[in-house]
């Protein structure tokens, strides 16, 4: 393919879009619906207005550029991802893919490329699931795998309710989401992981995707004081957390799995240095590529949980926050994207994705896959998230070429 994308444009977009939701402390807070990500959304929509596509806003806020070509009938190539950020964000995770499949349709419509079949670039809403759960809810609910009502009425961590903030930032759309089944998806994203760089491979063509359980753990003990109380007579929640916090990590490294377990969130109560916790609530996030061995995690929790409660005398409580099985990519255009690469000269390897994406929730209703690029020290969700310029490009090229491949069937 002669045809390539206008690699300075994305790099520098990627940039400015990458400056909207700094705090006062240069941190990068765009979190979904956030007064941010209405700026972030407005610039994208801008962009794809520049580009003479057909903006689209579904009822749950995912926004679609369409490039309204070939056969109108025809289920349309769905390129995406997201432009919500976690807290403290780097300027790749989601952006880049979103951006990136809009030089690529730009790109094909400036050499008046004939598609067969129209070509999408979506933003969905709410990937990160960092305000709202579950995440990837925006694809989750275009996937069908949600309704639009309940995902209007969920409530973030901060009580506010999605449906209004969705419309106080003026992106709650009247298209139904799944307005459209795509004939294929392809998300190209930073792997967010180390798997490439240490194997010095410029692209991952990723055939597989872990799954995720989200869970809160609430956990209750009994107030007391730190200095009188004698330690056989604690009924402590910090201790009964600190000790969950360890049981998750030894057994998903006992289990010798490629699991992973992670607490990200953990607040105690009444929280203060003298007084000893009655209340922990955290969160646990479990992965793991083989179901079985996901639901052997959740299981090895919950018997501890409940060993736990009898042997310290706290109550515990969880609650579901989202929980995702492990998804297997289209071979066939896992393939295309391999092939796409080795005719770039670029370096491809197979592997599994470790984060969520919404690919996930696309494959559910149509044939998906995604394209990984290479991710400087492994790092992700992290102000240090880096991939150079030329390897973004480059992703881009791959992801070029495979659309217009698909877009000749
Ligand atoms: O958690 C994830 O993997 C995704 O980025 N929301
Ligand atoms: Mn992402
Ligand atoms: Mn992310
Ligand atoms: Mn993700």
């Amino acid at each position: 393919m002669t045809i390539g994308i206008d690699g300075n444009r994305l790099i520098a977009r990627l940039r400015e879009l990458g400056e909207i939701g700094r705090d006062a402390d240069g941190r990068l807070i765009r979190v979904a619906l956030n007064d941010a990500e209405k700026q972030g959304r407005g610039l994208f929509v801008s962009w794809l207005k520049q580009a003479g596509l057909d903006v689209v806003i579904d009822r749950i806020g995912n926004i679609f550029g369409i490039w309204r070509t070939g056969d109108p009938d025809a289920a349309p190539i769905m390129l995406g991802s997201h432009i919500d950020t976690v807290v403290n964000a780097g300027i790749y995770d989601g952006c880049y893919g979103v951006l990136a499949g809009l030089e690529v349709i730009d790109a094909l419509k400036c050499h008046a490329f004939e598609s067969s079949r129209p070509i999408i670039v979506g933003a969905f809403t709410n990937e990160e699931g960092v305000r709202y759960v579950p995440d990837m809810m925006g694809s989750l609910v275009f996937a069908g795998g949600l309704s639009v009502d309940a995902a209007l009425a969920a409530v973030g961590h901060d009580g506010t309710v999605l449906g209004r903030e969705l419309a106080r930032i003026g992106y709650a759309g009247e298209t139904e989401p799944g307005f459209v089944t795509p004939h294929v998806y392809v998300e190209l994203h930073i792997e967010q992981g180390p798997v490439l760089e240490r194997d010095g491979i410029q692209i991952g063509a990723v055939e597989n995707l872990q799954g995720i359980s989200w869970q809160r753990i609430t956990i209750d003990g009994t107030a007391n004081h730190a200095g009188t109380t004698p330690m056989a007579m604690r009924c402590d929640a910090g201790q009964a957390a600190a000790r969950v916090i360890t049981f998750v990590k030894d057994h998903v490294e006992r289990a010798g799995t490629s699991g992973v377990a992670t607490v990200g969130t953990i607040a105690f109560h009444p929280n203060v240095i003298n007084v000893i916790p009655s209340r922990a609530t955290f969160t646990v996030d479990l992965r793991d590529p083989d179901e079985a061995k996901l639901k052997a995690a959740e299981a090895a929790l919950a018997d501890y949980l409940g060993r736990l409660a009898a042997e310290m005398g706290v109550r515990v409580a969880t609650e579901r926050l989202a929980r995702f099985e492990p998804v297997v990519f289209d071979a066939r255009v896992c393939g295309l994207i391999e092939q796409a690469a080795r005719e770039h000269q670029l370096s491809v390897r197979r592997m599994t994705s470790g984060a969520g994406h919404d690919a996930q929730m696309i494959a559910r209703i149509c044939p998906a896959a995604m394209i990984f690029v290479p991710s400087r020290d492994g790092i992700s969700h992290n102000p240090r998230e880096h991939t150079e310029p030329d390897q973004l490009v480059a992703g881009a090229n791959v992801l070029l070429d495979v659309v217009a491949r698909l877009a000749r069937e």
